[in-house]
């Protein structure tokens, strides 16, 4: 027992001293290089050149949707399965499996939303040099080359895409380990097969149509192999086994690596890939190691390198002046991303891009636009839209690491009071549990969580615990033992329960691969068995990489089994798995009424389905205040719009005016939440003399008047996909000078926000897209001309935002605690004039937290539009079968910026027949304000200028 608690105690001062500052940076030692990971190191020997697979064009079949032909490796006669899909919305499936695995290899379950529909392809034309497809569209073709192997996608005369042109397809084929000197070894993974195999015939007796195909594809091969040996190859290092620091990973099943390669002719802009603590537009990798996709939690993590983070999506944009395309490369295993910028035929600039994972296959979703939006909504027909979260959660989050107990939650929640500052959620982190065991409260300093709850639920805010995914191995802990008895846990790869270090000592991790597991974790946020719970609890999935502190580079052994699949085959899903089954807990427990809020540090494709995510832990420092704008954008990129980083910095303390600043810059990014080390000093808005809580008050107060736009944009990403955080070049694609702004962005369409991240900084230069556009500055309503660089000059107290010209965005300027106080509270309209003296704007409205805007479509939609001198506000399409949401909020104040000066203003509503409103008009400002025109925000309406 002595040695357990002193192994602990070793534990944390180790955590806490490393965390105290001593090393400054992350210890790169603990994470490998491309070099250090045999797969990625076999994998990159491989040099361009002509690739080693010829398709064998007798092999071909095409159904009306799918179409297989067989690849033969020239060198071991090795034969893959090549098949090929077209995808509803100009999306391409490319999968690549072995004909005939020795046992299955894994495909990713659960993401996405659906079985894809296909559209029927027909051949064009066939030789024996290849095969051309039809993929509908503007003469849109797909050319199988045969030998060598290549796949090329065009658009009439255009090439948009070509695979495995460098000739890069690299399959490791499933093999018997030779030495059969390891008896045990070839034992135990004979006695796995068995079991994968009976997993997979109960699959196959459910699915009798997959087993005829099955029988198909066997007839073939045995035909095939009649001719062809295959030939022996040579082990090579890391093959069966690696070492890695004082971790092995024993690999029973040999090597399974794939690889492919694309180019992208007429491209020198990519993105995507997060997480990634990188500029938003990826750099080259020659020469340097490639982007890892590896769910880590990487202490202290450096800016500007591809070094794996907590979550990663597989998902990659190219983009230059006229298309957009994307590529979903489907594999949770340990995935690298190579790219290098080369000339094409005839001197076009191409950007090639080449993936390697360790495990699974070959899986690859090609996106082909043409532009952003149709690559949003490509990319969300397969893995599905943001979850469209509870209005309260856009606004405020006031958290560390950790409020100690009840009366601090108190005095914390006073103090917002006092100094009229509003927030919606205050946090617990860890410290807030019974010894690190989730779903308990620690009894001396949280006794009475629902008196604590109720406390903050008078005042209409919210709390969130955090409920990690290490469970405390403690047989009098029902967590642990309930999972132990169910056979819950990973395995480790002799079938007992995998154990790791982590915060509570001791720790099991829950399969949550497995889909009973989570029904049963889903379970666990029922009223009567989260004790302490109420409804205004909400939860966050910390640590769930996941985080083992004693495992291979602070993560699980791959070789750690999931049911009959290695850890290896789903590390990078074990996060989403979390989440979703939480997010699904909570859904539960409100009996499908009420929206779920869960903030996850792990994510990958699909995650936008099940809540929030944010950076992990950033620094104080300067550099990551300006690294939280492009990692959030590529998070929105690749569907993930509900991202923040942590307001000042996790590790250190940042000076007031770094504080301030990252307040200025969170005020304006989807997830909005302070948050600190255990071991900073308290950073509570007000603790700062009044000065600087004034500033943080402003930038919280316009947060908060922002809301009805933020939700707004929330439910059009829920709705359509299109990102929250948008890069400029989303909305200006054919503007080259966006491409590479890291520094700038639009929320929606309509707003412009370019933060101030400069220490000491007297001014910024903006840049305001669009060639005949116009740019309001929120603040000054100050007009400017699109398409230029603009430098403005700040001071302390300024945010620069801008509006565009053209639209009109609502806002809610009484600012009161919390966002539910200010839900009847009316909405002032800001119509901002594009130089033809037109705008356009919509208002979403709804309860704000329940599933009802769907399941009974009750909710407000309006569309808004200036047009002829006249304002109006009408149903938004599809008009009808909506039940109207009665709401008490009304039109208080429409602002018109770029007006003239009317004679009179006449109101017409329906139901509430004319009446004149009154004006004020500035000349110099060319500001026109309709004050009080009273009218029901639901309601259709009419402002008349005359
Ligand atoms: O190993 O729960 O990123 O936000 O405060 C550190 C304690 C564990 C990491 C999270 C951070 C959180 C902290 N957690």
């Amino acid at each position: 027992m002595a040695s357990f608690i002193e192994r602990m105690y070793l534990q944390l001062t180790l955590v806490l001293s490393i965390s105290l500052g001593i090393i400054q940076a992350v210890d790169r030692s603990n994470f490998k290089t491309c070099e250090q990971s045999a797969f990625c190191s076999r994998q990159r020997a491989l040099r361009p050149g002509q690739s080693s697979y010829r398709a064998l064009l007798d092999t071909l079949e095409l159904s009306d949707s799918r179409l297989t032909l067989q690849l033969l490796n020239n060198n071991n006669k090795v034969r893959l399965l090549l098949e090929l899909y077209r995808l509803q919305g100009n999306i391409t499936r490319v999968k690549i499996n072995e004909l005939k695995p020795i046992k299955p290899r894994y495909e990713v379950p659960d993401v996405l939303i659906t079985d894809p529909p296909t559209e029927p392809m027909s051949v064009v034309a066939q030789d024996e040099r290849g095969v051309v497809l039809s993929l509908g569209g503007v003469d849109r073709r797909l050319y199988v080359n045969a030998q060598p192997f290549r796949l090329d996608i065009m658009e009439g005369p255009k090439l948009v895409l070509s695979i495995n042109s460098r000739g890069l397809l690299a399959f490791e084929q499933l093999r018997m380990r030779k030495d059969t000197i390891s008896h045990k070894i070839t034992s135990t993974v004979g006695s796995m097969w068995d079991k994968i195999k009976n997993v997979f015939s109960s699959n196959d007796q459910k699915d009798t149509e997959e087993a005829g195909k099955k029988e198909d594809t066997e007839k073939i091969e045995d035909k095939a192999s009649e001719g062809e040996e295959q030939e022996m190859e040579v082990d090579q290092p890391g093959m069966w086994e690696e070492t890695f620091k004082s971790h092995v990973d024993s690999k029973p099943n040999g090597p399974s690596s794939i690889s492919l390669d694309f180019s992208l002719p007429g491209v020198e802009h990519v993105y995507g890939i997060p997480e990634h603590a990188d500029s938003l537009r990826l750099k080259n990798t020659d020469g340097g190691d490639p982007y890892r996709l590896y769910n880590l939690d990487v202490f202290q993590y450096e800016l500007f390198n591809p070094m794996a983070l907590y979550g990663a999506v597989p998902v990659l944009l190219s983009h230059n002046t006229h298309r957009t395309t994307g590529l979903f490369w489907l594999n949770a295993a340990e995935t690298w991303v190579d790219i290098s910028s080369g000339q094409g035929s005839g001197e076009v600039p191409q950007t090639d891009v080449r993936w390697i994972s360790e495990s699974g296959i070959i899986d690859v979703f090609i996106m082909l636009g043409p532009r952003p939006a149709d690559v949003f909504s490509q990319y969300a027909s397969l893995t599905g839209t943001q979850a469209f979260p509870p209005l309260s959660s856009l606004a405020y989050h006031q958290s560390r690491w950790n409020y100690n107990d009840q009366e601090d939650v108190a005095a914390v929640d006073r103090g917002f009071d006092e100094h009229d500052i509003p927030y919606d959620f205050i946090w617990l982190d860890i410290e807030h549990t019974d010894g690190k065991r989730y779903f308990t409260w620690d009894k001396n300093n949280f006794p009475q969580p629902k008196d604590m709850l109720q406390g903050l639920m008078d005042k209409r805010r919210k709390m969130v615990t955090i409920v990690d995914p290490h469970i405390k191995v403690d047989s009098s802990y029902k967590i642990h033992s309930e999972i132990r008895s169910r056979g819950y846990y990973v395995k480790n790869k002799d079938g007992g329960d995998y154990e790791g270090w982590c915060w509570p000592g001791n720790a099991g991790y829950p399969d949550f691969t497995n889909p009973e597991m989570r029904t049963w974790w889903a379970s666990m946020f029922a009223y009567d068995q989260y004790e302490g719970s109420m409804e205004n609890l909400y939860t966050w999935n910390d640590m769930n990489e996941p985080s083992v502190f004693n495992g291979p580079e602070v993560t699980m052994l791959k070789d750690a089994l999931h049911g009959p699949w290695e850890h290896r085959d789903v590390h990078n899903l074990y996060g989403l798995y979390v989440q979703m089954a939480t997010a699904e807990g909570q859904i539960r427990r409100s009996g499908g009424l009420e929206r779920p809020f869960v903030l996850s540090r792990s994510f990958f494709a699909g995650s936008q389905r099940y809540g929030a995510v944010w950076t992990g832990d950033n620094s104080a420092e300067w550099g990551h205040l300006k690294m939280s704008i492009p990692m959030c954008l590529s998070l929105g990129l690749v569907g993930i719009s509900f991202c923040g980083a942590d307001v000042g910095g996790f590790f250190k303390t940042p000076g007031t005016e770094l504080l301030v600043r990252w307040y200025q810059a969170g005020a304006y990014q989807p997830f909005f939440r302070a948050h600190a080390h255990l071991d900073t000093p308290r950073r509570e808005p007000w603790l700062f003399g009044p000065d600087n809580t004034a500033l943080i008050r402003e930038a919280v107060r316009q947060r908060y008047a922002l809301l009805p736009y933020w939700y707004l944009q929330f439910y059009q990403a829920h709705r359509t996909g299109q990102p929250v955080m948008r890069p400029l070049w989303v909305e200006y694609p054919e503007d080259v000078t966006t491409f590479t702004i890291d520094d700038g962005y639009l929320i929606g369409r309509d707003l412009l926000v370019h933060p101030v991240t400069d220490e000491g900084s007297r001014g910024v230069t903006v840049y305001l897209p669009g060639n005949g556009e116009v740019w309001y500055d929120v603040h000054t309503f100050q007009r400017h001309d699109g398409a230029l660089h603009l430098h403005i000059p700040v001071t302390m107290s300024t945010i620069p935002v801008f509006q565009r010209g053209g639209s009109i965005i609502c806002r809610k300027n009484r600012i009161r605690r919390s966002s539910s106080c200010m839900e009847n509270d009316p909405f002032t309209l800001y119509v901002a004039l594009d130089p033809q003296g037109n705008a356009e704007g919509e208002l979403y409205v709804d309860d704000g937290h329940t599933f009802k805007h769907e399941t009974d479509r009750q909710f407000i939609h309006r569309r808004l539009r200036f047009t002829s001198n006249t304002l109006s506000s009408r149903s938004a399409p599809p008009p009808g079968n909506t039940i109207p949401f009665p709401t008490a909020s009304w039109v208080e104040k429409v602002v018109i910026l770029g007006a003239q000066e009317p004679k009179a203003v006449t109101l017409t509503s329906s139901g509430g027949g004319e009446s004149s409103v009154e004006f004020e008009f500035d000349p110099v400002t060319l500001v026109l304000t309709l004050r009080k025109p009273d009218v029901n925000a639901g309601v259709d309406w009419t402002l008349q200028l005359q």
